[in-house]
């Protein structure tokens, strides 16, 4: 299986769920112009362009982060429990950051005019503090295991602490817990950003 990435991008969640679950993969990375690190046009297998997206072993090509997730879950039996409450909050975790927060940093990565990008940090901040209502003293954003929503809020938490977004004492707490994981570590480096 191959996984296309930008270093840093969203795609830096699904890298980390990759190493949590086991799975062997090969990381590709994708340059501006829209060409894979192995030689092909990018846009013939997302014709979105957008990372993550996985090839997999079939020849199958999956993008968008949550099918991502789920699927790098189904394969290994890690990440999100197969029935109950936990699974369903996992998946309404991770279809929650990436639309309403990943879609939330967009003016900032687009230089937006400062207007536009003042009111979309405090959309932000004010996401990020129910975010860190709902985790509590949680470990982890479902409860007490590792699923598929905690790679993806590392990699929000990471984006937020670029863009100088202050978020709840209780959410530095998590990423910097998040950031001990060997997985994660691995993965910076993986995308030489150790
Ligand atoms: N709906 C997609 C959005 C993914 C997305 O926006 N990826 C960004 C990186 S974080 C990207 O590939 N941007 C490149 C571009 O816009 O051309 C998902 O949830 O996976």
């Amino acid at each position: 299986m191959k996984l296309f990435y930008h270093p840093g991008a969203c795609s830096l969640a699904v890298h980390i769920a990759l190493i949590e679950a086991g799975l062997p993969f090969e990381l590709v990375s994708i340059s501006r112009d829209k060409r894979t690190a192995d030689g092909r046009d990018f846009l013939d297998l997302n014709p979105h362009g957008f990372v993550p997206t996985l090839e997999l072993d079939d020849g199958n090509v999956l993008s968008e982060a949550l099918a991502n997730l789920v699927y790098i879950a189904e394969r290994t039996g890690r990440l999100l429990p197969k029935e109950g409450p936990v699974r369903w909050h996992a998946i309404e975790a991770v279809s929650f950051m990436t639309t309403e927060l990943h879609g939330g940093f967009k003016p900032l990565w687009k230089r937006a005019p400062e207007a536009e990008q003042t009111t979309a940090k405090q959309i932000l901040t004010r996401r990020f503090a129910a975010l860190a209502a709902q985790l509590g003293d949680k470990p982890f954003v479902t409860g007490v295991h590792i699923t598929i929503a905690d790679p993806y809020l590392y990699v929000m938490l990471r984006w937020a602490r670029t863009h100088g977004i202050v978020v709840p004492k209780l959410l530095d707490a998590y990423y910097g817990r998040m950031h001990e994981r060997p997985s994660v570590e691995k993965a910076l480096t993986g995308e030489g950003l150790g």
